[in-house]
């Protein structure tokens, strides 16, 4: 059905092993072409699933390019589901280059990025959702990110989702047919029934979309920025939560002029801690325009940290920086505790922080750290601890989906409120159903598979 593809799959740079992946119906043919085994195979019968010794050669030349093992795995049981050979060769730029060259003067075509799990896709094998799980395990950058990811390619959101389908088409067959329930004797099936099936539905319609945004934490992670006015430890505290200098603490004021950003791994969700400089009126130019890159990341965040200095007080600075995050989440720091003496007031700080979050701490001594990563993950997930079965969905496309298909199973429930016609009622029924399948990929256009394909590496 497809031409033979092919391409590098492991990353580009000196490695131990590099591997060339070909798949497709003619990647045995192609294999014949550019290998010589220790001992020679026909690669018409060859078993599945095998791995073979030899040396890649240069046909014209008869040149040895590299000593290889090569795994043979024959589909469906592959991951394109297709044929797939892939050849283990040393791990450097220069074997892997020249062995796919040969490769694709063999036959094959380079492979677009992700091609390979499209072609999973398009042959059936996983379905859209368990084909973006596979960016999301490649590119998971904590452990609960990873988790999350494996469990969607192990197809629970697609088995969610495919059982709401399968009820409401249910009931879509019957209002088309105007037929009973066959289970439930020669009883017709009253508007009431079908109100309360959908009302069943969309409850766990919305039991998924409800855990949606944890899930899209996890697997983005948050944007939190540490602002404050200068020299009160914004970099000393990302030094401190990322454990390692890697900002540029002094006691100068205005230390910190460009932006500098870096991930944790905050109880398994991923932050990037954005430090900035420190915000002022400042005539300096090159601080001047580390102060406006502030503002604009602050406007980016998802939460802020604003940063106070125990030495000093709440300075007019400090409110007006206040002013500047507005309605934005923040957590107050106050820190620089350890010092001996505090010129802070805190009923004071309690009074002006309102109803806003306040923490003291001191980022040179390490305290209220654990502290502040407690308060960090109970804002962002704001008690939307993930049950096994919610955490489900990650991403803004699975949850537009839902949320089209909650609307029009809403309209259902009105129509059924107000006695409409069954054939009525099955136009929304209809529109929820498909909105549905947009996530497993039973109802999409080309496009959209193109848009989410384009996401992956070359060699995936
Ligand atoms: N005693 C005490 N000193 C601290 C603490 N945190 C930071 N400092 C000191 O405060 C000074 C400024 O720290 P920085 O981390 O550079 O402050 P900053 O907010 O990044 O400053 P700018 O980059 O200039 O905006 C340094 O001398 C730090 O050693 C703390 O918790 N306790
Ligand atoms: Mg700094």
């Amino acid at each position: 059905m497809f031409d033979t593809i092919a391409a590098i799959s492991t990353p580009l740079g000196e490695g131990g092993i590099g591997i060339v992946r070909i798949s497709g119906e003619k990647s045995l043919e192609i294999l014949e072409k550019v290998f010589r085994a220790s001992r020679p195979k026909n690669w018409r019968t060859v078993q599945s699933h095998t791995i073979h010794y030899g040396h890649v050669v240069e046909q014209k030349s008869g040149e040895v390019v590299d000593e290889v093992l090569v795994s043979v795995m024959r589909g469906p049981r592959t991951f394109t589901a297709e044929d797939v050979v892939e050849i283990n060769c040393h791990g450097g730029i220069v074997p892997l280059q020249k062995i796919l060259e040969l490769v694709l003067q063999a036959g094959a075509r380079l492979a677009e990025p992700g091609e390979y799990t499209k072609r999973a896709f398009l042959n059936g094998r996983i379905d859209l959702s368990q084909a973006e799980a596979v960016i999301d395990i490649i590119r998971a950058r904590t452990d609960q990110g990873l988790k999350v990811a494996v469990n969607q390619l192990a197809g629970a959101l697609s088995a969610k989702v495919k059982n709401l389908r399968e009820e409401l088409l249910g009931l879509l067959a019957f209002i088309e047919a105007g037929v009973d329930f066959p289970e439930e004797d020669v009883q017709q099936v009253s508007l009431k029934e079908i109100g309360d099936r959908v009302i069943e539905v969309n409850q766990q319609v919305k039991r998924l979309l409800s855990g949606a945004d944890a899930g899209r934490i996890y697997r983005e992670g948050i944007r939190m920025v540490i602002a404050g006015k200068p020299n009160v430890g914004k970099s000393s505290l990302l030094n401190a939560l990322l454990r390692e200098r890697r900002a540029i603490v002094t006691d100068i004021p205005g230390t910190t002029r460009d932006v500098i950003e870096e991930v944790i791994n905050l109880r398994g969700i991923p932050v990037r801690i954005i430090d900035t400089a420190g915000i002022r009126d400042t005539t300096d130019i090159v601080e001047r325009l580390g102060v406006e890159k502030t503002r604009e990341w602050l406007a980016q965040a998802d939460l802020v940290l604003l940063v106070i200095d125990a030495l000093t007080g709440i300075t007019r600075e400090d409110k007006e920086i206040l002013d500047l995050i507005g309605e934005q989440r923040v957590i107050i720091l106050v820190n620089k505790i350890d010092v001996e003496k505090p010129r802070i007031d805190k009923e004071e700080v309690m009074e002006w922080a309102g109803d806003r979050v306040c923490l003291e701490i001191s980022a040179r001594e390490e305290i209220g750290l654990e502290e502040l990563a407690d308060t960090v993950v109970g804002m962002v997930l704001e008690g939307k601890v993930v049950a096994a079965d919610q955490g489900l969905v990650t991403r803004v496309r699975h949850q537009e989906s839902l949320q089209r298909a909650a609307r029009h199973l809403e309209q259902v429930e009105e129509g059924v409120l107000l006695g409409f016609a069954q054939d009525l009622l099955s136009i929304d029924l209809k529109a929820a159903w498909e909105a549905l399948g947009e996530i497993t990929g039973d109802t999409l256009g080309e496009d959209v598979l193109d848009r989410i394909f384009a996401e992956f590496c070359i060699g995936k």
